[in-house]
């Protein structure tokens, strides 16, 4: 995933601090910051951002494994707020984003599972690819 954060041009100074962590959240709600709420990742951030400037981050993200189903997928700049923001605490989470989590299932016959999903279709589709006895095989269009 990417996101980008940025040091508002309303900030009044450069970061005063360099180092602190963007967050991952997943939550199965509208409400950021509630009990369902599960953090994914906390994500390193180093170098001070000055006013106006911002940085995008892009990684990889491990998803637990009990994590499958309808999601909001938020991003929160600062969760253990070592940054000083003045009056500006309240603007480091990100919109919901809709997120589907399907994970691939293995074959019956031991191959790999592979999924892709199709968007805009009635919710997401998907294909397990896998080899049976050395051959292609399609399973599972849901
Ligand atoms: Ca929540
Ligand atoms: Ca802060």
């Amino acid at each position: 995933m990417s996101w980008t954060t940025r040091n508002g041009s309303n900030a009044g100074a450069t970061t005063p601090v360099a180092a602190w962590h963007d967050r991952v959240v997943l939550s199965s709600d509208l409400i950021l910051g509630n009990a369902d709420d599960r953090v994914v990742a906390n994500i390193a951030h180093d170098g001070a951002v000055p006013v106006g400037g911002s940085y995008t981050v892009t990684t990889n993200v491990t998803l637990p494994p009990d994590a499958s189903g309808n999601w909001n997928l938020y991003l929160v700049t600062d969760p253990f707020n070592v940054v000083y923001e003045f009056q500006y605490e309240g603007n480091n989470a990100s919109t919901n984003q809709p997120i589907t989590i399907r994970f691939a299932r293995s074959h019956p016959d031991g191959g790999d599972g592979v999924r892709g999903g199709q968007p805009g279709r009635g919710g997401f589709g998907f294909l397990e690819r896998a080899e049976h006895r050395g051959r292609p095989c399609l399973r599972g269009l849901v």
